[in-house]
């Protein structure tokens, strides 16, 4: 591999804006400096009018996944190019133990699937069978897989519902282990019984998936889980925040100083629940969990993300098609075509992440570019365990490189994704931002709508301590 110069970019960083030369060798960066000079055999970017930032750090994916009866859509070549192809070079996915089953089988499997990733890949392990021999598994998953992060799911009593007791012990020991413990908070028995109530009473539409997850409980899950974590003494990390009564007990947790983290994603950041009014099964594609909101909680996120009260976006990704004829039902919505309550719950955003928080979030001036920079990079990779290899541009980071426009329109079209899936959330919304190149160690993986990355181009990366910024 010839040493590279990125020439004259607008570096940004979570702290820093200044022009200058990258010098990259070997995969890492090796020198920073106002003009570099090089030899004739070192191939040279022009960066000059471009922003250059780290490469992203999606910390929430679901890549070849099964979710209840389905499966998402995207395999992790597919999902990591269309991530790449949105700036991000780095996913977090979410390995799953089975019932009945040990985790450390799950991440043999997930790690076997994702071999075919094309930037480079962590996991985090889903727990959902619990007992003394699960907590010896993770604190073994821990020490030999770099595994520091788990997550737990307060929904879905009999399949993947921790429940309080359990949450308790698991946050004891990851408190105590450098580990972060992630929750899905939403009142899982309350919800239970709603979806219950409104399918006796005949309804079947996507929009009974919202209004049986109301944003109360949500609320009070994300209340529960941060006061089990403080009776534990550990760090919390609450996921896919959507309700403004989540934010509120996180913000009340933090201001007394609990280290209590969250993330949003762009879907609760840019829609709202307008979308399940859509005609016939249209809604179905924005049925996530949890589900869109009131505009009222989307201007409380984005405060947070101003504020520190949300630490990370993320985009859950976590692919169905909407039709079957693209890949096949098992892939698609369409497995819940006769009730709301079989809808696969999950929507696609990994290529769109960046550029739509960059339209939304700097360009509108609701943040700055360094917290831009915090917020999909910087931000991840600490509160993750991989600063500074990942998330920042220093000399001796990877040189995981995003050359981004700041200036250029574009529109988002699914037809133009890199992903299998067959929509967009955000079809047709015009963002200003646009990702020109692409190096993952290095290595020019985008050039433009040019795909160089390859399959199995990703590495698999062990992870330090995780749970504080
Ligand atoms: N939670 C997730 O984090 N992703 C998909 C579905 C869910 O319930
Ligand atoms: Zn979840
Ligand atoms: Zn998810």
């Amino acid at each position: 591999m010839s040493d590279i110069l990125i020439r004259q970019g607008r570096i940004i960083t979570a702290s820093d804006d200044y022009t200058a030369d990258i010098l990259v060798s070997g995969g890492r960066i090796r020198m920073i400096g106002e003009a570099i000079d090089v030899g004739a055999d070192t191939e040279i970017h022009d960066a000059s009018g471009l922003l250059v930032m780290p490469g992203g750090i999606d910390v929430h994916t679901h890549l070849e996944a099964a979710v209840g009866a389905a499966n998402t859509v995207d395999t992790f070549e597919t999902g990591s190019m269309a991530a790449a192809f949105g700036g991000t070079t780095t996913l977090i996915d979410y390995a799953k133990q089975d019932k009945g089953a040990s985790p450390i089988a799950g991440f043999a499997d997930w790690r076997q699937r994702a071999a075919g990733a094309a930037i480079d890949v962590a996991a985090h392990m889903i727990i959902v069978d619990f007992n003394e021999q699960t907590l010896i598994d993770m604190k073994s998953l821990l020490a030999d897989e770099g595994i520091t992060s788990f997550k737990m799911f307060m929904v879905r009593p009999g399949e993947l519902l921790i429940d309080d007791g359990q949450l308790l012990k698991i946050l004891r020991m990851t408190g105590d282990n450098g580990a972060l413990s992630c929750v899905h908070a939403e009142n899982g028995l309350i919800i239970d019984t709603l979806v219950e109530e409104a399918v006796a009473e005949g309804h079947n539409d996507p929009i009974y998936h919202a209004l049986t997850r109301p944003s109360s409980t949500e609320g009070e899950a994300t209340h529960r889980a941060i006061r089990i974590a403080e009776l534990a003494e550990a760090p919390l990390y609450i996921v896919h925040v959507s309700a403004s009564e989540a934010l509120d007990n996180i913000t009340e947790a933090r201001d007394r100083g609990v280290p209590i983290f969250a993330e949003t994603c762009p879907h609760y950041l840019f829609l709202t629940e307008a979308e399940y009014d859509k005609p016939g099964f249209e809604p179905a594609k924005y049925v996530m969990s949890p589900p869109l909101r009131a505009q009222s909680h989307q201007d409380a996120l984005w405060r947070g993300l101003a504020s520190d009260d949300l630490q990370v976006v993320s985009t859950d990704h976590c692919p169905f098609c909407f039709t079957e004829h693209a890949h096949g039902l098992k892939y698609s919505k369409e497995v819940g075509r006769d009730s709301f309550a079989r809808i696969p719950n999950g929507a696609p955003g990994v290529e769109t992440r960046m550029p739509l928080i960059f339209s939304g979030g700097v360009g509108q001036g609701r943040i700055s570019l360094n917290r831009f920079v915090q917020l999909t990079a910087t931000g991840p990779a600490k509160l993750f365990g991989l600063f500074p290899k990942k998330g920042t541009i220093a000399v001796g980071s990877d040189a995981d490189l995003v050359l981004f426009d700041g200036q250029e329109s574009w529109t988002i079209r699914a037809a133009e994704h890199h992903s299998r899936v067959d929509y967009s959330l955000f079809e047709g919304r015009e963002v200003t931002g646009r990702v020109k190149k692409v190096f993952l160690r290095g290595e020019l993986i985008v050039d433009g709508q040019s795909w160089l990355g390859q399959k199995g181009g990703g590495e698999y990366l062990p992870r330090g301590a995780s749970g504080s910024l």
